[in-house]
């Protein structure tokens, strides 16, 4: 099987969008659900509805457990929020969906500027500037150490792992972005491609953890990250690698805007062919595009074009590399 292209819907996502989808040839949709709309019934209506326009629910998530500050900062109120995860991937194993998400990132992805860049042709896009990050004032009451993450996330894995054994629902975890080590008082998990090997090690290398490679946070980590080359071949060689975040950036960390496929600093035909020859089958999508023209439909449309573009490279390596 090859790498599948998915683009992210909301619960509820009007049907014209859905349509939209359809219509670019994508079968497989990635589905955002609030708290309370994560019940089987619900989400079986939604799965129903999806299927008349051809799209299969490859992975959902919830964003207030995703990036739960509770269960990221290991506070006291973690507890109930852990039972929530636990009731959620009971009920995508019963839907048999096959993963979800998380990201050790309890303030977000971390952005100096939503403007318009040196690359952006009049587009708004995201800039980041590690001097402006790094000189952000803590935002909890005290500094989270490395050890105080790791804490946290081992805390979580062993809670929430035994259930993804029994409901086959795996976890992929995407680093942290941008991925420096520390932001606004909180240490990162995933800076590094060494940090992924550490977590799955806490995981005792359990194949319910896996990971969203992020081909964005590589590049802007360049080489302090990992070899990108590399980490697609040791990853997927283990199976971690369940969704491929595709987009390029300006250059490496200090500074960086995120710009179309085309215009950074790496040659995403290149990584998209180590893709297909590593034989991954995972979901492949556009995790951030431009901020385009609310009249012209917003956040589907904006996707279109950069995910055309995906699509038309992974044709072109499937050809050049005769995988079909
Ligand atoms: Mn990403």
């Amino acid at each position: 099987m090859s790498m599948r292209p998915q683009v992210s819907v909301k619960y509820g996502e009007k049907e014209e969008n859905l349509s939209f989808i359809q219509q670019m040839g994508i079968s497989y949709v990635s589905l955002g659900l609030d708290l309370e709309q994560v019940q089987i019934e619900t989400i079986k209506s939604e799965q129903q509805r999806l299927l008349r326009y051809g799209l299969r629910v490859s992975d959902a998530y919830c964003m207030k457990l995703q990036k739960n500050r509770a269960i990221i900062l290991g506070k006291e109120e973690r507890k109930g929020y852990i039972e929530l995860f636990q009731k959620m991937i009971q009920v995508f194993g019963c839907l048999e969906i096959p993963f979800t998400s998380i990201a050790w990132q309890p303030n977000g992805v971390l952005r100096s500027a939503r403007t318009v860049g040196q690359y952006t042709r009049g587009g708004i896009s995201a800039i980041a500037d590690q001097k402006e990050i790094e000189a952000r004032p803590i935002l909890e009451d005290h500094i989270y150490t490395e050890e105080d993450m790791w804490n946290s996330f081992s805390y979580f894995i062993e809670k929430i792992l035994p259930e993804c054994e029994k409901y086959n629902v795996k976890l992929a975890l995407h680093p942290n972005d941008p991925p420096l080590p520390d932001m606004e008082g909180v240490h990162s998990l995933i800076y590094n491609s060494a940090c992924f090997d550490r977590a799955f090690s806490i995981a005792g290398n359990s194949p319910f953890l896996g990971m969203k490679l992020c081909v964005g946070c590589w590049l802007e980590g360049g080489d302090r990250f990992g070899d990108l080359f590399e980490d697609i071949e040791h990853f997927n060689s283990d199976g971690r690698i369940l969704c491929v975040h595709f987009r390029n950036v300006s250059s490496t960390l200090p500074y960086f805007e995120e710009t179309l496929a085309e215009d950074g600093y790496a040659n995403m035909y290149e990584i998209m062919k180590a893709l297909v020859k590593s034989n991954c089958d995972a979901v492949i999508s556009i995790d951030h595009a431009f901020r385009g023209n609310e009249s012209l439909g917003g956040r589907t449309v904006n996707m279109a074009y950069p995910t055309g573009y995906l699509k038309g490279l992974l044709h072109a390596a499937e050809s050049e590399l005769n995988i079909t």
